[in-house]
């Protein structure tokens, strides 16, 4: 071959390679846009926020790796999104194999975010960590401008495609100047439901993001509002704060929170704990910034460290007796903590693939934890006798709940029917087409009863307010009759035993007036399905009845009406004579039974509302601050909030 030969065939070949990654780039680009959900794991509301957190992801990074400590985050007027860091910036330099810059093959290449250069240090990144090339091929509009090494460089994209290819707009800039902007507008054909940011939703993330990466300053502006809003979130001791904002509203036993950091055999470890005078615990775990909502062996490390350091140091320092010892459950009550792990390799399990399974961030949890927390102990031995304290007195009211326990489940074995006296039991015993309905008061209960469909719906009448669990300790809680029954009723255990594969009733509805006490009978209920059937509000089980405000008559027509705003209409468009009669429903027992079927009882006719549980966290916040022995922020919360009081949707 001739040397003229050999560079024709090279020509050839580099062509060919050229041809071949472009290829590859529009099938990309393609499979992208052909299964969406694939690869941001839906097109809802959640799809279309995680496109934010995909590109936040790789500032993140970038300061994690030490070159970046600021992120903004703006929702523009038209709800695109323009995420700006001060790092680095992408690297512009063309790669040898592809002929494109490193810019554009991060935005068209699937997987490539990170992929070039020293990536050792990629941590951060969602369930999916697919990065720039999916938002943008995602996203009707895509611009981004890098500046680095005094040059600033200008890109854009549509729907995933090059439009204008990566030119330089500034030169001779300062070298502190550099960082990465990118700025995106989500496609409308990708994502149907809804292409409008919640602000909320963001503004939570980020904090919880600033909190899981201390000193990093992230802020979030909304320009949509005549007014734009600008929160700013920065965090010096991290998840320290996390457990102060946790905390908020509840009494704790000491301040700061216990802070322990550490790297063990290449994982770094992030453990604050605190204990406050509740009786639940809270414990957020996390793996480079994934909130591990099932866990995994980090949390089983942090667990069995806390357990075993505390029993030891109970048992050197003589507050706790040879033969005795406190179970985790024990040594957890009334603890608030945050564990965040970041892991150069992580495996997640689990229904929702948040479950860490590496074995060594069990080993890298307990052993940084366990050294450190010793040592707060021995340093601080007026805190400890507080929490040994603690952790004794839980110990005894769980024995004393434990044998309340197997009293109660003796004498209802012994009797021929063990379902409480006041249940008007449905006769399917189907647990998916039967429905249990808590009626507030006797006489609607006597209502319901009368009214109902005896196949699916079972009544079960509850006596003025319930007991505020929040305030309560265990044998409290099962000492009291109203709880009982609805437990028992139920036929699905209490609080660890609880098992939601013997649940009675896959419907459970709560009915009360459409008034300030009823709401509040509402959360008390809501609290003890938080606290004590947890996985019922997981499962979806649990609703809320809509009984009518108003009636409206006019001769033979009727209609039952639900809101203000509804009744207006109504009778706007009731013109003639004669006048409508309006009747407004002060409560449930003024309906008579056939009333209460037909507004809120009959399948045909009536709305429920479902209870979500969207975030753990969220709820752990605002339970203890409605039910708690902090009285301000309770008021506060209700008079900000009425409409959540009256329409929950946690
Ligand atoms: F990818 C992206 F567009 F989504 C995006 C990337 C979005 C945002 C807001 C920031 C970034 C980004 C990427 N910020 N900083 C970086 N850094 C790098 O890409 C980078 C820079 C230098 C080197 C190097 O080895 O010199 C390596 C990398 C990965």
């Amino acid at each position: 071959m001739s040397d003229q030969e050999k560079a024709e065939k090279i020509k050839e070949e580099k062509a060919s390679e050229y041809d071949a990654s472009q290829i590859q780039v529009l099938k990309g680009l393609e499979a992208v846009r052909k299964r969406p959900g694939m690869y941001i794991g839906s097109t809802t509301a959640q799809g279309l926020h995680h496109l934010v957190w995909e590109i936040v992801d790789n500032g993140i990074d970038e300061a994690l790796a030490g070159f970046c400590d600021e992120i903004n985050v703006v929702v523009e007027k038209d709800n695109s999104i323009t995420v700006t860091d001060n790092g680095r910036g992408i690297p512009v330099d063309t790669q040898k194999e592809t002929g494109k810059s490193a810019l554009e093959t991060v935005f068209t290449v699937l997987h490539a975010g990170g992929k070039f250069g020293h990536n050792s240090y990629k941590v951060s990144g969602g369930l999916h960590g697919v990065g720039a090339s999916v938002v943008n091929a995602l996203s009707e509009e895509l611009d981004v401008y890098v500046t680095r090494q005094g040059k600033e460089y200008y890109m854009d994209f549509t729907r995933g495609h090059v439009k204008t290819p990566m030119k330089v707009v500034g030169e001779n800039k300062p070298e502190t100047e550099h960082g990465t902007r990118v700025h995106f507008k989500p496609d409308p054909e990708m994502f149907r439901d809804t292409t409008t940011y919640n602000i909320k939703t963001l503004t939570e993330r980020i904090r919880e993001l600033a909190f899981l990466n201390k000193g990093l300053k992230i802020t979030i502006e909304d320009k949509r509002p005549e007014e734009p809003k600008k929160e700013e979130f920065h965090y010096e001791g991290g998840i320290r704060h996390y457990v102060d904002y946790l905390d908020k509203d509840r009494e704790v036993l000491f301040d700061p929170p216990i802070y322990v950091e550490g790297k063990y055999k290449g994982i770094t470890v992030e453990v604050s704990l605190q204990y406050t005078n509740d009786y639940h615990n809270e414990l957020l775990t996390f793996t480079n910034n994934i909130h591990t909502y099932e866990g995994g062996s980090h949390e089983t490390g942090f667990k069995s460290a806390l357990t075993r350091v505390i029993n030891d140091y109970g048992h050197q320092s003589k507050q706790l007796r040879e033969n005795e010892s406190l179970s985790g459950d024990d040594v957890r009550e009334g603890m608030t903590a945050v564990v965040s792990i970041k892991h150069p390799n992580p495996q997640f399990e689990g229904q929702t693939k948040t479950k860490l399974s590496n074995s060594d961030a069990r080993t890298a949890t307990d052993h940084i934890f366990a050294e450190t927390f010793n040592r707060f102990l021995m340093e601080n031995p007026d805190t400890a006798h507080k929490i040994i304290q603690k952790g004794m007195l839980a110990s005894k009211a769980r024995d004393a709940a434990k044998r309340a326990r197997e009293v109660t489940r003796k004498k209802s074995g012994l009797e021929i029917s063990n379902l409480p006296g006041k249940l008007a039991d449905n006769t399917s015993n189907d647990p998916n087409i039967s429905e249990l309905f808590i009626v507030e008061g006797d006489s609607a209960g006597g209502s319901a009863k009368q009214g109902r469909s005896r196949l699916t719906q079972a009544i079960l009448p509850i006596r003025g307010k319930i007991l505020n669990v929040e305030k309560a300790g265990l044998n409290r809680v099962l000492a009291n009759d109203e709880i009982r029954s609805l437990f028992t009723a139920l036929g699905t255990g209490f609080g660890d035993d609880f098992d939601i594969t013997k649940a009675n009733y896959h419907k459970l509805i709560i009915m009360t007036d459409a008034d300030v006490d009823g709401a509040h009978i509402r959360i008390l209920l809501l609290t003890l399905f938080y606290r004590y059937m947890r996985p019922m509000l997981e499962h979806g089980y649990v609703y809320i009845a809509q009984p009518p405000l108003y009636q409206v008559r006019q001769g033979k027509f009727i209609k039952y009406i639900q809101s203000d705003e509804e009744l207006d209409k109504v009778v706007n468009s009731l013109q003639p004579s004669p006048k409508p009669v309006i009747q407004r429903y002060k409560g449930l027992g003024e309906m008579d039974a056939e009333q209460l079927w037909e507004t809120t009882m009959n399948p045909d006719n009536r709305r429920l509302l479902r209870v979500k549980l969207d975030d753990a966290a969220a709820a752990d916040k605002i339970f203890p601050m409605l039910m708690g022995n902090k009285v301000a922020p309770r008021r506060e919360f209700i008079e900000k909030n009425a409409k959540f009081v009256e329409n929950l949707d946690l």
